[in-house]
């Protein structure tokens, strides 16, 4: 059986492809570098995240972009020779008006370089590309305002040509988004995420034998949701994609959540799932489980062989003694070999600070996700700050406004110490009281998160005494997304700043992220 969720931590939004014998699915990664994550599959169960597309600063600027705002909801695409990728450069979601630049890349090599962006539209977010059987190249775009769904070819370059036309208007679930569409058989089937992205979330499919329409809605719609009585199901179930295996079996990809203690608090964000599917006589895609709601765990797939890659569960250790940052590293809003250095000093990460947290500017912080409700991340500072306006260390955050820090600084008179932060939607409070430390040598950081995931208990230790504690225990729910109102997810980070514009460097001898065993599911 496959386990889900099979992408976890922050890994909203998958779209799934078959190119011959492999598997690959994007993610959204909203205002954090590189922009999408993309993993690899032989077999459906195991995945391995490889080299994100956007890569470099003339596909993607992210300055200035608002927490959960940038990069959403990518659609990845296989024509037989061509790898293509659609997302969206969201600027503003807050107020009335959204403006979202959709962008197409596309590539040979999906393990390589991708092209520059090919310019669509800003008309809504969520664009996809659909590969018509005759050839042809359709621009599916939702329509900012949830105002339905509209389809429109794409010439030889790519560009939007032609009619515009709107095909479906959405059920009565509303908030209709994330569409994909499918040319199998005689029909051109749509799918679409509705409910909105949370609790309600919810997949509807409708079907025309014209990619114009008139969409009819499936009679079992929606045909996936959630239980919301159930605190251990998978939960906020929506936005889905198809693929056929080689051997002819479908299966479904999908957004979920797993909240904590059955709270509605999610500090893994949302999450990827999949569930085997079967066509009835009708011609109607069902869950092959039964029902509407996703399981905890899927059917294997038959005739694939089980490929075991890199095993993402088993925690993350980086020595720091490779040149090349770990592909698992993001950074908010610009590019961390910006600020990030492995060869400066050899076997260590060397941080060169800039901007605080709270900027949507230039912050040196290097991230990984979390990805287990509960986790211990641990790594060791050496640092020499001579302002109190320099600071560096271990981060436990969700975004700008929303996070807590336990680093090193001086006070006043000049004297090294450590001090445990907290921003709750951008108010900041100290959690303990400054901590006397020496003003060289090494330092450990550490945060636990409790077992039920509620619970952070950060804890410090100089030269060869034992890991102390650093103040109480403080609660995870300011790292969630119904805290932050954010898409995204908490995350891990090694962390300096120098306010002073001095570019104070700190190093870091390690970093990891230790799992707990026995974790549900
Ligand atoms: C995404 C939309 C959605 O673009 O949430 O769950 C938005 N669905 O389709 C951000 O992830």
């Amino acid at each position: 059986m496959i386990q889900n969720p099979i992408l976890k931590g922050f890994c909203p939004d998958p779209s799934i492809i078959r190119a011959g014998e492999d598997y690959y699915i994007a993610t959204s990664t909203f205002e954090w570098w590189p922009g999408v994550r993309l993993f690899h599959s032989k077999d459906l169960q195991h995945w391995e995240q490889i080299p994100s597309p956007l890569r470099r600063e003339s596909q993607l600027n992210l300055v200035g972009d608002p927490a959960s705002g940038g990069v959403w909801a990518p659609c990845l695409s296989y024509d037989g020779e061509r790898f293509f990728l659609l997302y969206t450069d969201v600027k503003t979601k807050k107020g009335r008006y959204y403006n979202t630049h959709n962008y197409l890349i596309h590539t040979a090599d999906i393990h390589g370089e991708w092209s520059e962006p090919v310019y669509l539209n800003s008309i809504g977010f969520d664009p996809s590309l659909f590969h018509d059987t005759n050839g042809k190249k359709y621009l599916i775009n939702m329509v900012n305002g949830f105002k339905g769904v509209l389809a429109q070819e794409l010439d030889e370059n790519f560009k939007p040509v032609g009619e515009q036309r709107k095909i479906y208007s959405g059920t009565e679930l509303g908030y209709t988004e994330g569409p994909h569409m499918y040319h199998i058989g005689k029909w051109y089937y749509l799918i679409v995420a509705e409910g909105g992205t949370g609790y309600e979330h919810c997949v509807t499919m409708a079907r025309s034998e014209s990619l114009w329409g008139p969409y009819e809605t499936a009679p079992n719609n929606p045909i996936l949701t959630s239980d919301q009585n159930d605190a251990h199901a998978l939960q906020k179930c929506g936005h889905a994609d198809l693929v056929e295996t080689s051997e002819g079996e479908w299966y479904m990809v999908h957004l979920c959540s797993r909240p904590l203690n059955g709270e509605k608090w999610c500090t893994l964000g949302r999450e990827t799932a999949i569930q085997k599917m079967i066509w009835d006589q009708e011609g109607w895609i069902h869950l092959k489980s039964g029902g509407r709601y996703a399981g905890l765990t899927a059917e294997t797939p038959t005739g694939l062989s089980e490929v075991p890659l890199e095993d993402e569960e088993n925690g993350f250790y980086d020595d720091f003694d490779s040149k090349i940052l770990h592909v698992r590293y993001s950074s908010p809003r610009a590019d961390y070999s910006l600020f990030a250095d492995c060869t400066a000093r050899p076997g260590y990460l060397r941080l060169r600070g800039q901007e605080s947290l709270n900027s949507l500017h230039h912050v040196s912080l290097l991230a990984v996700r979390q990805q287990r409700i509960s986790c211990t991340a641990q790594t060791e500072l050496e640092f020499e700050p001579r302002s109190p306006e320099q600071l560096a260390g271990l981060c436990y955050m969700y975004d700008a406004m929303n996070f807590y820090i336990l680093g090193k600084t001086v006070n006043e008179e000049g004297g090294a110490i450590l001090t445990l932060i907290k921003s709750d939607d951008g108010v900041i409070t100290d959690e303990m009281e400054p901590v006397p430390v020496p003003a060289a040598g090494a330092v450990g950081l550490r945060v636990e998160v409790s077992e039920d995931g509620t619970q952070a208990v950060f804890s410090y230790h100089v030269e060869n005494e034992n890991w102390r504690r650093a103040g109480d225990s403080l609660t995870t729910k300011i790292l969630t997304d119904e805290h932050c109102r954010g898409f995204t997810g908490a995350c891990f980070g090694l962390y300096a700043h120098d306010m002073m514009g001095m570019a104070a460097t700190a190093d870091f001898e390690y970093f990891c992220v230790e799992t707990r065993e026995g974790e549900r599911p």
